[in-house]
């Protein structure tokens, strides 16, 4: 995939506003054509499968994106082929305001726009050597909300485990600004109900069962060294 056409995919998700800009040299243009047509398409990841070994594996995160990530895109763009106007939308743009999709196609759009979206961002959060931080404004608001960093990260894998089925546990903005932890069911966003999401992690076994099995913890664990904390507190001052 070109930097133009990664540049394109991210701003159909609605992820470009973030302010963030990709310096990765992409090296392959995988996945694309396993997207239906229509207005959306996987983004390429930012960093090679194996990239985020040995806490996240090479074949969960090919499976993962070329195969899950894909299949959200795929069915939000079969979902929209009949909705000319709602092809204009990014994904962050339908799920803000799920009440102006028909109902015909609202529980498809708002799962698979948010596969697509959440998935978007989650690549982005990650990085092979992430972990440090966070730093500055957004270091000291988690600290005035949550405590000390082991502190926080308790608080978020508590929520994780306790959250039954499939879903993703998110830190987000909520409308008046104040950071939240949050679980939510499916692939439903924060964006529909009015928060901004910062970094999530995705609590679906296809996420983890590979490599962990049944022990999520252990995967809750394998994901905070990979945190790329630059990135997210480039988002929260963003919206903060
Ligand atoms: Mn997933």
């Amino acid at each position: 995939m070109t930097h133009l056409n990664r540049r394109q995919a991210l701003k159909s998700v609605g992820l470009l506003s973030a302010g963030f800009f990709l310096n990765t040299t992409l090296t392959r243009a995988r996945a694309q054509a396993a997207a239906a047509t229509g207005p959306h398409t996987l983004p390429a990841l930012p960093y090679a499968f194996n990239a985020l070994e040995p806490h996240f594996d090479a074949k969960t995160m090919e499976i993962h994106h070329d195969k899950h990530h894909a299949a959200y895109v795929t069915n939000l763009n079969k979902a929209l082929a009949d909705y000319p106007d709602l092809q204009k939308l990014s994904a962050e743009e339908l799920l803000k305001d799920l009440n102006k999709v028909p109902e015909k196609i609202r529980t498809a759009v708002r799962n698979h726009a948010g596969g697509h979206y959440n998935h978007s961002l989650f690549w982005q959060t990650l990085r092979p050597e992430g972990g440090n931080g966070p730093e500055g404004p957004l270091g000291e608001a988690l600290s005035a909300m949550f405590g000390e960093k082991e502190a926080g990260q308790k608080l978020f894998a508590d929520k994780c485990l306790s959250l039954f089925g499939s879903g993703w546990v998110w830190l987000s903005l909520d409308s008046s600004k104040k950071l939240v932890l949050e679980s939510l069911p499916n692939q439903d966003s924060p964006l529909s109900k009015g928060n901004i999401p910062l970094v999530g992690l995705d609590l679906w076994e296809h996420a983890y069962y590979l490599k962990f099995q049944n022990r999520r913890i252990d995967y809750v664990k394998a994901f905070f060294p990979l945190i790329n904390w630059e990135f997210i507190g480039q988002r929260y001052e963003k919206h903060a």
